[in-house]
């Protein structure tokens, strides 16, 4: 495409975001049709400002912990999941959780434990709500990020009550927040193809409206770069910024890309997603969603110096230090589990933003000069 043609299919788009217009669905297509990568970053860092973001790039110190990987849902883009009767499965007990946890803490001082787990049919509700009970007994000062919306799911299913429950006995207990996965593509076709036994995504958006019409703050994510079209991503997008208009709790939106390594994909011949496609979707997802603060930069899925590139494309969170991910690794992740925070802070710095450790809420609680 000529650069002229590209500048003009920009321009209208360029337009809203000076007037602080917002985006439509169209809009959102043209952008992911767009290869014209560096118009898409600065247009998305122009959107970021024009909506008030600064040069802060935040972060967060945290641990992540996994109590159980044995999961009833076959998702295809999973290299997590196990059965029970698999080798490497493993379910480990409150307890044993919340004694690593405090030795991990005496460590690092980490303020945030972000927990997401397969959906185990062989545990029950106790399982989940005792280990939030404990944790905040033992760690009353860090915030628990813990179960997606997926797994409130399950849980319900287990104990024959309603999400609301749930939600209402694990705050009880002592949860800060959910994390946002269980998201992957809202899209029923994409749905059907990779992830056949997974809740229909209302499910999705009930516990996450609920939760928080209850004060609990949310997470929200997106699967890319597998069966998905670009009108299924902006798709997705959409619903998104429509749920936040109505309840405002989603703190940050995370782009997760697909990585195919000991998956059913990998086997169909699927491969890693590109760098030009990690930092379009950071530059979309910033472009199309004007409501939601804060677009994380996931280092451990795109590396960090991909994540440090995605600063000047609509990005001002790095997620944290991610203390032992499971996860990602599973599935081929190269960049390591953990990341120290002079790191952290070297790379925002040499990308010319300022860097901030925040809590889990987005409070600042140290900041660096530039
Ligand atoms: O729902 C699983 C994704 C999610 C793969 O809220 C994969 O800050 C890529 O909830 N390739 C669970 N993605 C993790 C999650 C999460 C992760 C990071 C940040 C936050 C947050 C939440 O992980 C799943 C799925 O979308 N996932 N397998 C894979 N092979």
């Amino acid at each position: 495409m000529a650069v002229l043609d590209m500048l003009e299919t920009l321009a209208p788009i360029r337009e809203k975001i000076v007037a602080g217009a917002r985006l439509d669905f169209e809009d959102g297509v043209t952008l992911m049709e767009s290869d014209d990568l560096l118009a898409l970053g600065e247009l998305a860092d122009l959107a970021r400002r024009v909506r008030g973001g600064g040069d802060e790039v935040f972060f967060v110190q945290n641990l992540y912990l996994n109590q159980t990987n044995v999961c009833r849902v076959k998702c295809k883009f999973c290299a997590f999941a196990k059965t029970r009767k698999q080798e490497d499965a493993y379910t480990i007990s409150a307890d044993e959780l919340v004694e690593d946890a405090i030795k991990q803490h005496a460590a690092t001082k980490f303020t945030e434990i972000h927990c997401v787990n397969g959906e185990n049919p062989h545990v029950d509700l106790e399982f989940y709500v005792s280990v939030i009970r404990k944790l905040k007994a033992a760690l009353p000062d860090v915030h628990l990020k813990f179960y997606t919306a997926s797994e409130i799911h399950h849980i319900a299913q287990l104990a024959g009550i309603s999400h609301e429950e749930v939600l209402r006995e694990l705050k009880n207990a002592g949860l800060g927040s959910l994390p946002g996965g269980g998201a992957e593509i809202f899209a029923d076709r994409v749905r059907q193809l990779i992830a056949p036994g997974k809740e229909h995504p209302d499910n999705w958006f009930h516990i996450h409206d609920l939760a928080h019409k209850m004060g609990i703050p949310t997470h929200c994510t997106l699967l890319y770069g597998h069966v998905e079209t670009y009108e299924e991503r902006i798709d997705h997008m959409v619903r998104l910024r429509d749920q936040q208009d109505a309840t405002g709790g989603f703190l940050a939106f995370i782009p997760l890309a697909f990585h195919p390594e000991n998956t059913v994909f990998e086997r169909r011949g699927f491969k890693f997603t590109t760098g030009a496609d990690d930092l379009k979707m950071i530059a979309v997802s910033r472009l199309m969603l004007d409501n939601i603060p804060n677009i994380k930069a996931y280092w451990i899925m795109m590396g960090m110096p991909m994540a440090q590139l995605a600063l000047h494309f609509g990005a001002n969170d790095v997620q944290g230090t991610v203390v032992r991910e499971q996860i990602f690794q599973a599935a081929g992740a190269t960049s390591g589990t953990e990341q120290k925070i002079p790191e952290l802070v070297r790379f925002i710095t040499e990308a010319g933003r300022v860097a901030v450790q925040r809590d889990t809420l987005y409070n600042e609680l140290q900041r660096w000069a530039a």
